[in-house]
């Protein structure tokens, strides 16, 4: 399959001739100032990059190549039931195009192929030749309490000698024209491994019960879509749960560039790392607390609020425990962000989802009702920027619903998704070859001496 290949190519002229027009006509404007409390304050606002897949606007939230969640939700083909299908988002992310239903199925087939491919090959490797090492051993050798994004992160790793794009450059055969093709198969190699490989993870490091356990390669069903797919191999194959994985994996996807997960991917990838060193960068970012562990944290955090509250979820009540929680000096997680400054749209389509799926669900009440207190709660300490809820705020409330109740599994389901957005943009950037990046840093001592 090279339609989505073919379709990428026969931009690729086109836009590198409207960037260059770009910088011909405009390279010396400016796009903003940069103050020394940006500069200090985590280069917050500071225009910087070049990121197509997607765009935030603090106000509207985040837009998938001018799509919002909303929009997707309607407009991307191939949904199985109401929502979209992370291969259509894919698509178009890589093409800024919504594609056919035709050309959603022939990415599906094409990235279960790989995913089949590679988990079958791992499992004969397994059955068979010892000598020869995969994945899945170099986890193995890892202790089991390994976190599971330490476990992802180094899988990407172990998996770098598949990289095509990795052999082209040590054969010092390839043109700097060619580099986007090895990037894009080792992205979408990249792309159809992570479930499989994430599947493994969850099955035998988080799951508990020893029924569930197992530390054999997943079987891949190269028949389902990669959200439903996934589910099975973690042993969730209702409906429903495979409706949640297509929701989840489409969300989290992309969020524009400067987050800690997408720029860590942009810049390594910028040096000519190839997919698998550039995406461990990011998953290492995405396992930070305050960006994509926040979701991890919610969760421990709404049960220490369950055993709290004793079922008394009056406003008070509620009040008093966030309170504390800010007392004891920790943040709120789930709430806040960076950029935006509504309730992340993320958010609302996942409490849509609950609302039509689990309304009863007591955790998620606990969760609603938590919506109407924390905000207020939040804006009374008058520094917070942001007090509403952001994605990582819903997200695990959902997965316990359907039973995937070990929330330290929760962000290696996030660095899954966030594949789809990073490794989009990592093609596109070699496509249009974007530069090495390399921003000017300065001391303390250097910003004194300009300003006294
Ligand atoms: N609870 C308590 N305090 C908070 C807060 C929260 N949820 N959000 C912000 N603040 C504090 C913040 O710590 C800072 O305090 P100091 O001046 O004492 O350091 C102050 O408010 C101003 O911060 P800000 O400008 O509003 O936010 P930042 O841009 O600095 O930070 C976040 C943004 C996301 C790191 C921050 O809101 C936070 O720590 N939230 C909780 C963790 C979380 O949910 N992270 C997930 C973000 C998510 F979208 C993702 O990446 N997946």
């Amino acid at each position: 399959f090279d339609g989505l290949k073919a379709q990428i190519e026969s931009q690729i002229p086109s836009e590198i001739a409207r960037l260059k027009a770009l910088k011909t006509k405009y390279g010396q404007e400016k796009v903003g100032e940069v103050t020394v409390n940006m500069l200090m304050g985590g280069m917050r606002g500071i225009v910087g990059m070049l990121y197509e897949t997607s765009l935030l606007d603090a106000n509207d939230g985040i837009r998938f190549r001018g799509l919002t969640i909303p929009e997707l939700q309607e407009k991307l083909p191939g949904k199985r039931d109401r929502e979209p299908i992370p291969e259509a988002l894919l698509f178009l992310l890589l093409t800024n195009k919504v594609p056919t239903e035709k050309e959603v199925e022939a990415l599906r087939a094409d990235l279960m192929e790989r995913a089949e491919k590679f988990a079958k090959e791992c499992a004969m490797n397994d059955a068979g030749n010892k000598s020869k090492k995969n994945v899945f051993d170099a986890l193995r050798a890892l202790p089991e309490e390994t976190h599971p994004m330490t476990q992802l992160s180094a899988a990407c790793l172990a998996m770098q000698n598949d990289s095509k794009f990795l052999k082209m450059y040590a054969s010092g055969t390839m043109k700097k024209t060619e580099y986007w093709k090895y990037i894009y198969e080792d992205a979408l190699d990249l792309i159809a491994k992570l479930p499989v490989v994430a599947a493994y993870i969850y099955k035998r490091s988080c799951v508990k019960e020893a029924a569930r356990k197992s530390s054999e390669v997943p079987t891949v069903d190269a028949s389902l879509d990669l959200a439903a797919n996934f589910s099975q191999m973690m042993g969730f194959s209702s409906n429903e749960c495979k409706e949640l994985m297509r929701l989840y994996l489409t969300i989290h996807a992309d969020h524009e560039g400067g987050n800690v997960s997408a720029h860590a991917t942009h810049l390594v990838g910028s040096a000519l790392s190839d997919p698998y060193l550039s995406f461990s960068a990011g998953l290492n970012g995405l396992a930070g607390p305050l960006h994509g562990l926040a979701n991890q944290e919610v969760l421990k955090w709404l049960k220490e609020a369950q055993v709290a509250l004793k079922g008394d979820y009056s406003a008070e009540t509620v009040k008093t425990f966030v309170e504390n929680t800010l007392k004891s000096g920790r943040v709120v997680p789930g709430y806040g962000h960076a950029v935006l400054r509504r309730t992340d749209p993320r958010y609302e389509c996942q409490r849509e989802f609950a609302l039509k799926h689990m309304p009863d669900d007591e955790m998620f009440q606990l969760v609603s009702r938590l919506y109407e207190i924390v905000p207020d709660v939040l804006k009374a300490t008058g520094k917070v920027q942001n007090p509403w809820p952001n994605v990582d705020a819903h997200s695990g409330v959902l997965l316990q619903h359907f039973g995937i109740k070990e929330e330290n599994f929760y962000t290696v389901m996030f660095g899954v998704s966030r594949s789809i957005g990073c490794l989009s943009q990592l093609i596109l950037s070699r496509a249009h070859g974007y530069a090495i990046e390399r921003p000017k840093s300065v001391t303390s001592k250097w910003l004194e001496e300009k300003f006294q």
